[in-house]
């Protein structure tokens, strides 16, 4: 395949200031008009030919200026339309006919239950019309739309409405007009039949904005979290951004069929309709934040993503790093910060260190990429994020504010690059970041190693600080990052201790700034021995190798005043436990687990002066795969779950009384709300269940858990509860039926049924998900299906799926295929589950391998697939 360069990026020939389309739409042949005004550039010869992409498109015909064009002035194949030698301006009429019921791949026009519906991201606008389709030609689009008037009542485009009327033979239309210049990738169109839910938001300015939520009919009452969450977002966003709205309507639709989370189109945001619905009954308390975050992200693309756009989509994290960075900020302030600064740090964790750290590794800003779709990854999105907030770190808030407020006034309304994002804040704080711009430009998670040592007589305490960045693919040479990492000196009194000089680094409000290979940090008149606290809120995302005593992590863990620190401690201990128990298991021991943890747990989960959230964080056991990536190498998934279960049952036994006691306690007497307070309450006793679970009589407690649950979090956490812990159990195989009685004919809450057995560990999961693929639920062709089950069991079931047979890692590979047949970008997102084949023990590593191997021979394999599995491979 061809491979795309950013040193080969170079301006368009033609420019299109604006884009006419008109839809006739019917179910199997859409008839698209597009009258496109062109210029050619300032500069560019005559007779330089227009090439203008398409995918998999039907030309009907083409004119120029309203002259039809003969076969000698263009060629026209599904891919591309070329002009050979058009003049300096004109108007260029294409018609396409286009086949939205068959199209499965859910890019371009397509059909999600009876709606007609569009995705252009990232190059979805080509299988429309054939077009310029890149971010950095804005066009001013008016968009007619056709229909019948039964089928689809609503007809909606980006922009303003501006008239609509009726067709005869049982037709109407509607117009829209944006005036804000877009790319194609943000042109929208919905029609069909839906609910909707109204209200309205006066911006700061005093001008109104008329909202909509489109939901299908019967599901409006789902809808009003979302809206409520959606004028949460306009607000905060004039008030931490100085940023308003900008047209007179905002609209969403939410759809069954969509291969990620939403998409920010300009004025018709189109969401997948689980980030949509919600209520006590049939969303978790997840699913509310998670609604809340997108939503917010989405409406904040309009500023960060639409009126600055991406140049070309080497800069994609311009906007989505950036608007992470900003839904994450959201969060923070409608919730708890450092919460949900936790979850943030667990989910980079997760997703992006093991990214970072194996065969799909890039820059945050790539350099060449074969297929974009697959660049929308956790190191774009959530390292991208990092880096954003690295910024505000290094120059402080008010800075940081000044920066983003001169990128709004220099760059609205341009398509623009990373170094542009730059250079707003070297022109704000007169400083250079050509050396903190490695983040965005250089793979790989940075290694920090401190020892430190404390001179009584001295009153000094040094640090010996070293950054390695290992290799990734095709970046053998690093280069040294700027690592700010916030620090504390902590004194016997759980308060940082005050210094009265520092050498060997810039040290600026207890940020240390690491520029070199190493550097020794002395600080002078420190009066005792101080506990280092160290990346305090993971100030830089990074891997810590630092010696910490036992006794000096218990001590953060219950006493430093940054909580995300007091979190990381324990999170520490309890890893490092993990670990050697993991390596006991290995050797034919027993693993063993200190009092201190069990004694340490027992303390945090009563200590009333820490918020429930927080607690149900901290006891929270460090996950396989979290284990398996601080491992490294060698993976046995088998010994890993081994020891968490063993590690699990020792703090359960050690604190029943105080475990019991709680988990009565936090039992809900009031009624739900979907809030940080009410989540934290129900996270906290639902972590407590699944210790208690463990003890004798469990299985009785999880099931009575389920049975008095009186929303889906608690029901859910129950359900999990038993399937995990108790899978061969009545109480397991009961609750599970009743929920699939009581639920099948909701999809969403379905996909929570598939997600909870296909996570159940060890190797008979297998069969139990080859068997869900059968069920009349389940839908190879629905990507919240297939993530729900076949994404679980790979990518979260570590035992089932890294079965030491390699029967699931068969499975998996013929079930990719079969996706793929449908939607190639669905199945390419799956294969990353294999990205870290190359972690586990030979026997495993060697049947992960076949199984890539046999994707790869398959016939006609499309560009994203084969691009994850050869790099996978490579
Ligand atoms: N900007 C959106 C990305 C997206 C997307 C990308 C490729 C294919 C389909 C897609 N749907 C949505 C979502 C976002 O980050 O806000
Ligand atoms: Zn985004």
């Amino acid at each position: 395949g061809q491979v795309f360069k950013l040193e080969d990026y170079r301006p368009s020939d033609y420019l299109i200031p604006k884009t006419e389309l008109t839809f006739s739409l019917s179910k199997e042949a859409t008839r698209v008009t597009t009258v496109l005004t062109i210029e050619r550039r300032k500069g560019v010869d005559a007779g330089t030919a227009l090439a203008l992409d398409g995918d998999e498109l039907k030309l009907v015909g083409v004119s120029i200026d309203g002259k039809a064009l003969g076969a000698a002035d263009y060629s026209a194949t599904p891919d591309q339309l070329t002009v050979f030698a058009p003049p300096q301006s004109f108007q260029l009429t294409i018609e396409t006919e286009v086949d939205p019921s068959t199209n499965s791949t859910l890019m371009g026009l397509y059909r999600s239950s009876n709606v007609y519906c569009t995705q252009c991201e990232a190059e979805g606008f080509r299988r429309i019309t054939y077009f310029l389709d890149r971010p950095d030609i804005l066009s001013v689009y008016t968009v007619r739309i056709e229909a019948d008037r039964t089928e689809a009542p609503l007809l909606l485009s980006n922009g303003n409405p501006v008239q609509h009327g009726n067709l005869g033979e049982g037709r109407h239309f509607a117009v829209w007009h944006d005036p804000f210049p877009k790319p194609s990738y943000l042109f929208a169109l919905v029609a069909g039949s839906l609910g909707k839910v109204a209200d309205e938001f006066t911006t700061l300015s005093g001008r109104k904005v008329e909202l909509g939520i489109y939901v299908e009919h019967g599901k409006e009452a789902l809808a009003g979290y979302a809206m409520d969450a959606l004028k949460r977002s306009m607000k905060w966003d004039e008030e931490k951004f100085g940023r308003e709205y900008d047209l007179d309507v905002f609209n969403i639709v939410a759809v069954s069929d969509f291969n990620m989370g939403a998409m920010e189109n300009k004025g018709l945001n189109i969401f997948n309709d689980k980030y949509v619905l919600a209520d006590e009954q049939t969303a978790t308390d997840a699913d509310f934040a998670n609604i809340e975050a997108i939503i917010a992200h989405e409406y904040f693309h309009n500023w960060t993503g639409n009126r600055i756009t991406c140049r070309d989509w080497f800069q994609l994290c311009l906007k989505e790093g950036l608007t992470v960075y900003r839904d994450h900020e959201f969060s923070a302030d409608q919730r708890s910060r450092p919460v949900k600064r936790i979850a943030e740090v667990r989910t980079l964790r997760a997703h992006q260190f093991p990214e970072d750290q194996g065969p799909l590794a890039h820059p945050v800003r790539p350099r060449r990429y074969r297929e974009i779709n697959n660049f929308y990854t956790a190191t774009v999105y959530e390292k991208g994020s990092e880096v954003v907030r690295m910024i505000r770190t290094i120059l402080g808030t008010e800075v940081f504010r000044a920066g983003m407020d001169l990128y709004f006034e220099r760059h609205d309304g341009e398509a623009a690059t990373i170094d542009d994002f730059l250079k707003v804040f070297e022109d704000v704080s007169g400083r250079d970041l050509s050396q903190f711009a490695l983040w965005y430009h250089q793979a790989g998670t940075p290694n920090v190693t401190v020892s430190s040592s404390y001179d009584q007589s001295a009153r000094a305490f040094t640090l010996e600080i070293e950054q390695s960045l290992a290799p990734t693919p095709s970046e053998s040479r690093k280069r040294l990052m700027h690592i700010p990492l916030a620090f504390g000196l902590v004194g016997a009194d759980g308060k940082d201790l005050p210094y009265d000089g520092v050498e060997g680094a810039t040290v600026e409000n207890s940020v240390i700034h690491l520029r070199k290979r190493h550097q020794s940090v002395r600080f002078t008149g420190i009066a005792e021995r101080p506990v280092l606290s160290l990346n305090r809120g993971f100030s830089a995302p990074i891997t810590l190798s630092l010696e910490q005593k036992p006794e000096d992590l218990i001590f953060l863990a219950g006493n430093d005043r940054d909580a995300f620190s007091r979190w990381q401690a324990f999170n520490t201990l309890l890893t490092d436990a993990l670990i050697s128990g993991f390596r006991n298991i290995l050797g034919g021991k027993q693993p063993e687990f200190g009092e201190h943890l069990q004694g340490l747990a027992g303390r945090i989960a009563a200590d009333t002066s820490l918020e429930p959230a927080f607690r149900a964080l901290a006891l929270t056991l460090p996950g396989e795969s979290d284990i398996a990536r601080d491992i490294g190498k060698g993976i046995d998934p088998d010994a890993i779950l081994a020891a968490r279960h063993a590690c699990a049952s020792t703090i359960a036994a050690a604190n029943e009384q105080g475990f019991r006691y709680l988990y009565e306690e936090l039992r809900d007497s009031e009624p739900f709300q979907p809030d940080a307070d009410g989540a934290g309450r129900r996270a906290l006793r639902n972590v407590l269940l699944d210790y208690l679970a463990l003890l004798p009589g469990g299985a009785d407690l999880a099931a009575s858990h389920f049975d008095n649950a009186t929303n889906m979090t608690d029901r859910a956490a129950a359900l999990t509860v038993l399937a995990q812990r108790h899978s061969d159990s009545a109480q397991a195989d009961k609750a599970l039926k009743h929920f699939e009685k009581q639920y099948s004919t909701d999809a969403l809450v379905m996909d929570k049924w598939f997600i909870i057995q296909a996570g159940v560990p060890g190797p008979r999961a297998l069969e139990t998900v080859r068997a869900l693929t059968e069920h009349p639920a389940f839908s190879i062709g629905n990507p919240n299906r297939v993530r729900a089950l076949i994404g679980t069991f790979a990518g979260a079931n570590q035992t089932g799926f890294h079965r030491a047979d390699g029967e699931s890692y068969r499975f998996f590979a013929d079930i990719v295929l079969k996706v793929e047949k449908r939607n190639p970008q669905v199945a390419a997102r799956l294969a990353t589950a294999m990205r870290s084949w190359r972690s586990l023990e030979p026997v495993r590593q060697d049947k992960a391998r076949d199984a890539l191997v046999s994707i790869l021979k398959q016939e006609k394999l499309s560009a994203d697939l084969k691009d994850i599995v050869e790099r996978t491979l490579a």
